[in-house]
């Protein structure tokens, strides 16, 4: 078999920190090169390998591959949500070409697998509202969403026509302590347990009753790693799966919080981010990914919000 050696751009983000200690765990932490633009995350010191790349330099990043012998990309550089709509073109630009210059030298080094995520922004207004299906009418109405549901799209284009095996999820937002949260419209969700322990109060930038999938991180790294392992023919997505775990309002991540600090007070100044939480789903349907690779997921609203606090504390 092949010795695989992983290259995670964007590891000292909110996924890359975590997702880069799972892998080392799994393949040894000599075969794990965590690189981003910014400085290696604390987390990540004297775990393993790191270096500074700008993903955008294709030639610098086709060097590394090379001389590195890397066999697998996990590319997670990115612009979220709501730093997107300030500055759409620097969005869509970073979307884009990074992950075209991943692919590009996917294809001609013959990499075995690339990871590249998507996200529920890639649903619009005029999609379904409740458990939002795999194949359904996708009409995102900001640049990230534009830039993933293309993403999606240059991911099926390199499987089919050039065999590249690239990999990719839908994830909600996703709630972690260990990393912060990098601009998105969910990041209120990990904002919240911060504030609850330090302030006793949050003020929300989303109305109370604003649903939103979501997922607790250690959920997100297993099925990144359960999807990435499943056999190929397993695979019959090649745009990206849907993925899901709960769904919950700000009056109910607020409610569940003051079971463990009673005093815990929020307050609500919504802002430009909720016309972007309103263009989403309020829930989404996994059965294709269930279906295809068993994904189940393990965390609750009430479980997650246990761990969090406890962790945090
Ligand atoms: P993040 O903003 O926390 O991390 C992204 C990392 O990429 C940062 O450390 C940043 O420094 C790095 N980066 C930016 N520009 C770069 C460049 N030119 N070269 C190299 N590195 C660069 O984002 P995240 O939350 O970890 O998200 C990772 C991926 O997952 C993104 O594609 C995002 O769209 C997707 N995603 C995230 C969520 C979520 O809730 N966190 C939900 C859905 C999808
Ligand atoms: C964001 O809010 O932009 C991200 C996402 C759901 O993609 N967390």
């Amino acid at each position: 078999m092949q010795k695989e050696k992983i290259l995670v751009i964007g590891a000292s983000g909110q996924i890359g920190v975590e997702l880069t200690l799972a892998l080392r765990k799994i393949y040894g932490n000599s075969n794990v090169i965590a690189s981003d633009l910014r400085e290696e995350n604390p987390l990540l010191h004297g775990s393993g390998p790191y270096v500074s790349m700008d993903v955008m330099n294709k030639e610098m990043l086709h060097v590394q591959v090379i001389r590195q012998g890397i066999t697998q990309i996990y590319l997670l550089a990115a612009i979220l949500s709501a730093t997107g709509e300030k500055n759409p073109s620097l969005a869509w630009n970073l979307n884009m070409q990074s992950l075209l210059n991943v692919l590009d030298i996917a294809k001609e080094e013959k990499l075995t697998k690339v990871y590249w995520p998507s996200s529920i922004a890639v649903f619009g207004p005029t999609s379904p509202r409740q458990n939002c299906p795999q194949k359904t009418i996708i009409e995102p109405t900001t640049v990230y969403g534009i830039s993933k549901y293309a993403g999606e799209f240059w991911c099926n284009y390199y499987f089919n026509k050039y065999g590249v095996d690239v990999r990719s999820l839908r994830y909600p937002g996703l709630i972690s302590y260990k990393s912060a949260p990098g601009g998105g419209t969910t990041d209120y969700a990990v904002e919240i347990y911060l504030e609850a322990l330090e302030e006793k109060k949050y003020e929300c930038f989303l109305e109370e009753d604003t649903y939103l999938p979501m997922m607790y991180m250690p959920d997100a790294i297993r099925a990144t790693i359960e999807l990435m392992e499943a056999p190929k023919e397993k695979i019959n997505i090649r745009t990206s799966y849907n993925l899901s775990a709960m769904s919950f309002s700000p009056k109910e991540i607020s409610a569940e919080i003051k079971k463990h600090i009673p005093e815990f007070e929020m307050s609500y100044k919504p802002d430009y981010r909720q016309q972007i939480a309103n263009s989403w789903p309020q829930s989404i349907d996994a059965a294709v990914a269930a279906a295809d690779w068993g994904w189940k997921p393990e965390y609750d609203l009430g479980k997650m919000t246990e761990d969090m606090l406890e962790n945090l504390r």
